[in-house]
């Protein structure tokens, strides 16, 4: 790569993750940074001090960080869920133009489930609604209106283990305090907090973005596309949307098709304009508008070195900083849209609800007028198919069968054994875990096994480079899987969106429950989780929702502050006494696979449908 001169040589992720060795302080033994007595390491074995200068042991130092980062990532995606919901009610008093209530049918389905209004006027019902969502982030006490979306036993269990989520801000803030210097140094009640904290994403700001996006944006049904570095076009003006909130990209996406943009992009030469997604923004705009993916999180700065990126648009999370110095050896402008981020380097053009059209046609112009700045192009030519959209109501209706409209023969086809299970593969790719490569072995290894496998986030979009999101793909599935692929036309492998989204593998976990025959509660279901290369906190937040859910958990990499002997006996055993599920550890994608299929077995037999 070219040498820039004043910023020195710019190496992409995966160059300094090799440069870097990961803090071995940070991963297995726990080290505390909290107050200004330490930072402290302790363990306990070996050499070395076995508590903090206040006394605190390495369990209550490991729990304390786990609840951290879990309040890390809920913050993460309930502050985006905020964001949206901001925008919802802009559109419902009708001062967002660009935006309308594109799914009035989920609207009334969700004022009715919330109990909210049974107003004729959408622009009614939808300042019912939003009003109802924003009033869970600054709920004080009592109860997450939205938990009551959870199985009755589950809602019973976390009653009785005063797990149930008061307000989402509330918990986010309760943790910090509780990890703050000497307050809560037990390590199970922190875990228990921790859980809250994650519920209060999992059953509310989750929940809330995805509810809230589909009425805004559609509600995904099955659409195919492709995916990698080579939907970009190198006759076209080309557009990267990167980052998490879907609100300018759908403008964007919208006003690019329009004739008038075609022209101007004519005009300095080009053919058109084309836009590709990055991350979970992509999966976002994949789902509803099959708009191509250029790729998932490691691949961001790759983009940019095809030389064909002539703008890169930027909001919240999982943007690398790397990214500016990598646009500076080339003719990309990257631009940050959101008022929360910004990065130096990079030209910064706000994004609000009332202004998005008028935003959306100056970058659009932006993009055009660079296409003429480009010098060499190098865009490697391979994209992959696939097949995305599915969320509750879609595998509802793919997998209805002769009971349309249920879950039912999702469930006949579990109890009757053509499918063993199901298994969540989301989260990250990580430079540190062979860079996305583990998906495909994972994947693969489940659906021989007969498991059908539903994926989101940057894991989705590495399954998708690797083939395993297209019907075909259940050529390499078990027998039973395949003959249900093959009945239904569907893949093996169900994409069913962003990182938010898997609130939507909780919805449908709980319609398993409701349809009957696989138990009473979510920890009764043959079903796990994994998130084999998870890097961010997000990640942690989904893992602990899950398991606080009653599904057990995979994680990959590493296990943060496992050394920790006590403290690793309550997240991977002590907490299934109350939760009825754990994590567990595993960073060899074969062995992971392994464990995920017998946890399904484990729960079959519990089940009593072994056979
Ligand atoms: Ni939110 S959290 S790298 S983009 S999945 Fe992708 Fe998904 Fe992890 Fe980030
Ligand atoms: Fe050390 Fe205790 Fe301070 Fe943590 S809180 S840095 S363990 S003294």
């Amino acid at each position: 790569m070219d040498k820039p001169g004043t910023t020195g040589r710019v190496i992409p992720a995966l160059d300094r993750a090799r440069e870097i060795k990961p803090c071995p302080l940070g991963a297995g033994e726990s080290c505390c940074r909290v107050c200004a007595m330490g930072p402290c390491r302790v363990t306990e074995s070996g050499k070395g001090a076995r508590v903090g200068v206040c006394g605190a042991t390495p369990d209550t130092i490991a729990a304390r960080n786990l609840c951290r980062m879990i309040a890390a990532g809920t913050a993460a995606h309930s502050d985006h869920a905020r964001e949206v919901v901001q925008t919802f009610c802009a559109v419902a008093r009708g001062t967002a133009p660009g935006f309308e209530l594109c799914d009035r049918e989920k609207l009334s389905r969700l004022a009715a489930q919330l109990g909210c209004g049974k107003a004729e006027d959408p622009a009614v019902l939808a300042r019912e609604v939003g009003k109802l969502f924003l009033g869970e982030f600054g709920r004080q006490e009592g109860e997450l209106a939205l938990a009551a979306l959870a199985p009755p036993r589950r809602l019973e269990r976390w009653r009785r283990l005063g797990l149930v989520p008061r307000g989402i801000d509330r918990e986010v803030v309760e943790s910090l305090h509780r990890t703050h210097m000497g307050v809560d140094q037990e390590a199970l009640h922190l875990l228990h907090q921790g859980t809250r904290t994650a519920l209060a994403d999992g059953w509310g700001g989750s929940v809330i973005a995805t509810a809230v996006r589909d009425v805004l944006f559609g509600t995904p049904r099955p659409v195919r596309s492709r995916v990698d570095l080579g939907v970009l076009k190198p006759d076209c003006v080309n557009i990267v949307v990167h980052g998490h909130e879907p609100l300018l990209p759908e403008v964007l996406v919208r006003l690019a098709a329009d004739g008038e943009m075609t022209a101007r992009a004519r005009a300095v030469g080009a053919a058109g304009v084309n836009i590709a997604g990055m991350c979970c923004t992509a999966n976002e705009i994949l789902m509803r508008h099959d708009v191509p993916v250029a790729s998932h999180f490691l691949q961001q700065e790759l983009a940019i070195i095809t030389g064909a990126v002539e703008l890169m648009l930027v909001d919240v999370q999982c943007v690398m900083q790397g990214l500016a110095a990598v646009a500076a050896c080339y003719h990309t402008r990257l631009v940050t849209t959101s008022e929360k981020a910004r990065i130096k380097g990079a030209r910064h053009v706000e994004f609000s609800p009332a202004t998005a059209l008028d935003t959306a046609r100056e970058l659009l112009y932006a993009a055009i007028d660079n296409f003429p700045n480009r010098r060499r192009v190098d865009i490697p030519p391979q994209a992959v198919e696939l097949v995305t959209g599915f969320g509750q109501e879609s595998i509802r209706h793919a997998l209805g069968g002769r009971f349309r409209g249920s879950y039912r023969m999702l469930n006949e086809n579990i109890i009757n054994g053509w499918i063993r299970g199901v298994a969540g593969v989301v989260g990250c790719t990580n430079p540190r875990a062979a860079s996305g490569a583990s998906h495909g072995v994972l994947v693969r290894e489940l659906v021989a096994n007969d498991v059908l496998v539903l994926v989101t986030g940057c894991a989705a979009l590495a399954c998708a480079r690797d083939g395993l999101l297209v019907p075909e793909a259940a050529d390499s599935a078990g027998p039973g899987l395949r003959e249900v692929c093959e009945a239904l036309g569907i893949p093996p492998v169900l994409h069913c969106g962003s990182c938010v989204d898997n609130s939507r593998i909780l919805m449908m976990a709980a319609e398993m429950v409701r349809a009957g025959g696989l138990g009473e509660d979510l920890s009764d279901l043959p079903v796990a989780g994994c998130a084999p290369e998870w890097m961010s906190e997000k990640a942690l937040a989904v893992g602990q929702y899950f398991i606080g859910s009653g599904i057990s958990v995979g994680l990959g990499v590493y296990f943060p502050g496992a050394d920790s002997k006590e403290f690793a006996a309550q997240v991977f055993e002590g907490l299934t006494q109350d939760y009825g599920a754990a994590w567990f550890f595993e960073p060899d994608p074969q062995a992971l696979a392994r464990k995920i299929l017998a946890h399904i077995e484990e729960k079959r037999r519990a089940l009593g449908i072994e056979g």
